[in-house]
């Protein structure tokens, strides 16, 4: 019981009687006053029946029961996951309104009827936005995505090693690449790097529209083009050859079909005979058919020999979409008649476009 004197009351606006009783005619600012006649938390007690509900008497004093809290002298229940609520702000910290009831947060865990973390969000998880996903990632479509370049690795976003990126050893490297001098670098001799990645590289050449300057014989044009990219080599009979007519400039182009980057253009001299007449071949790479608006790989000066092979390298790999080989000087061959005035022909087992379509 509290101890109400007539100052208090009077103060109060209570009407005193007797042994100084306080009764409560809720008159004007008294809710807030204590009731002689209510028990409240912290008063003074001699058993559970003379504290208020849901307290006991604990070391002579009410206190309110687990799972309550006091509040002005009462005993509230403490609001806990899964109990009825309205609104958020009825649940506990860390849960949320959901369906009526108090449910905790994602990556949360009831635990007597509190929400505990268990664990960082993770990529993967829902999302409202940005500020709930891990580093390195962003809500897309309501869950958590690794930004570009970065890649999901145990919930988190680890950024995806790159072609020249710092390296201890091969296996901090992409795909295809090695840790040299601390740093990722492609396999130079069967890949090319590209964007940080290290492509494959091959042949864009095989089975590609071939279009070329003539035709030998009485081949219409375009026969026996397809030859120079069919992929066989070591071609005896000689219309299973490429092979222009006899010209000073002959030439042939590759039209690889989209963007790459070429690397090495090689020429596959014919096996049979005449291997002589190769001779200056210049490569080129762009995309135009016109020779003037093409980039140069390099040039085979030669002369070849019969079922001898020529790598062109550019040097720094050339982008097009077209490769063009082209004979550029005039036949240096003087003992043959069908080389008169300087005239060349352009005669290929085979021709390949090392690189990578991008
Ligand atoms: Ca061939």
């Amino acid at each position: 019981m509290s101890n109400v004197t007539h100052a208090d009351c009077e103060y109060q606006f209570l009407l005193c009687v007797g042994s100084l009783k306080p009764i409560n005619l809720t008159v004007g600012n008294s809710s807030n006053v204590t009731h002689a006649d209510s028990p409240a938390v912290g008063d003074p007690c001699s058993d559970n029946s003379s504290c208020p509900e849901n307290s006991v008497c604990v070391s002579g004093q009410c206190s309110c029961n687990v799972t309550y809290q006091e509040y002005n002298g009462s005993c509230l229940k403490v609001p806990a996951v899964g109990d009825p609520c309205s609104d958020n702000s009825s649940c506990p910290e860390n849960s949320v309104c959901v369906s009526g009831q108090c449910s905790c947060n994602v990556t949360y865990q009831e635990y007597n009827g509190s929400c505990l973390i268990i664990k960082a969000p993770a990529v993967g998880d829902p999302c409202s936005d940005n500020s709930s996903c891990p580093e390195n990632s962003v809500c897309v479509s309501g869950q958590c995505s690794c930004n570009v370049t970065y890649q999901e690795y145990n919930g988190s976003c680890l950024k995806v090693p790159a072609v020249g990126d710092p390296c201890s050893d091969n296996s901090s490297c992409p795909e295809n690449s090695v840790c040299v001098s601390g740093r990722c670098s492609c396999n130079v001799t069967s890949y090319q790097e590209y964007n940080g990645s290290c492509l494959k590289v091959s042949n864009l050449a095989l089975g590609k529209p071939v279009f070329a300057s003539s035709n030998f014989y009485s081949w219409y044009d375009g026969e026996g083009w397809e030859n120079a990219v069919d992929g066989l080599t070591n071609i005896t009979e000689w219309k299973k050859l490429f092979h222009t007519g006899y010209e000073v400039y002959p030439w042939l182009s590759i039209v690889l079909g989209r963007l790459a980057l070429v690397r090495s253009v090689t020429v596959y001299n014919r096996v049979d005979n005449y291997g002589r007449w190769l001779h200056n071949v210049e490569a080129r790479v762009g995309n135009s058919s016109d020779w003037t608006k093409l980039s140069s790989c390099g040039t085979f000066v030669g002369p070849s020999d019969t079922g001898q092979v020529h790598v062109i390298e550019c040097g720094n790999p050339l982008p097009g979409t077209v490769v063009t080989v082209k004979m550029v000087k005039p036949n240096y061959i003087t003992d043959e008649p069908a080389a008169a005035n300087g005239v060349n022909c352009l005669v290929l087992d085979e021709v390949t476009v090392e690189g990578v379509f991008l």
